[in-house]
């Protein structure tokens, strides 16, 4: 009996709050799949990912906790990718906890706990702040 997990996101800088949650997300099954946000819904978003699709998917391929990458175009697509790859397990990290209980009709759906003190905006801003200290304003 197979289980398939769906997670979606970004994924942009990719780090090991991201490696937590594929990681624990793959345990709850045995195929994970990525439901990765394209540049355009990431600015549905409002994000402005460092890394473009293509080397976004590129990375996650990489991962070991990853199965297979499909790219995330809209918020109404879930239920269909659901069913689509029949779907066992829903999951995201708390920071969207509720958010998508909508789908418990379809399948299991999964809250992990963030990891916390990583972010892609905390390493952004760690960037900045190191180049600015080191090389003055650029
Ligand atoms: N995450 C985490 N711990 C962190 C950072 C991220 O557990 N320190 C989780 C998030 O909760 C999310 C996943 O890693 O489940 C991907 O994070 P993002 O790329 O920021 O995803 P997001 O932009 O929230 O997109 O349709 C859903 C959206 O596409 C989710």
């Amino acid at each position: 009996m197979s289980n398939t997990v769906i997670t979606y996101g970004t994924f942009d800088l990719l780090h090991w709050g991201h490696i937590n949650l594929l990681k624990r997300a793959k345990a709850l099954g045995d195929t994970l799949i990525v439901g990765l946000s394209t540049d355009e819904f990431n600015q549905n978003k409002h994000k402005q990912s460092v890394h473009k699709y293509d080397e976004r998917k590129y990375i996650l391929e990489a991962v070991c906790y990853v199965d297979r990458v499909i790219p995330e175009v809209s918020w109404e697509q879930k239920i269909s990718d659901i069913k689509k790859y029949n779907v066992d397990i829903f999951v995201m990290g708390s920071d969207w906890e509720g958010e998508f209980d909508f789908l418990k009709e379809y399948c299991k759906v999964v809250y992990l706990p963030r990891t916390e003190g990583i972010s892609t905006t905390e390493i952004k801003n760690r960037l900045a702040t190191e180049v600015g200290d080191k090389y003055g304003e650029i």
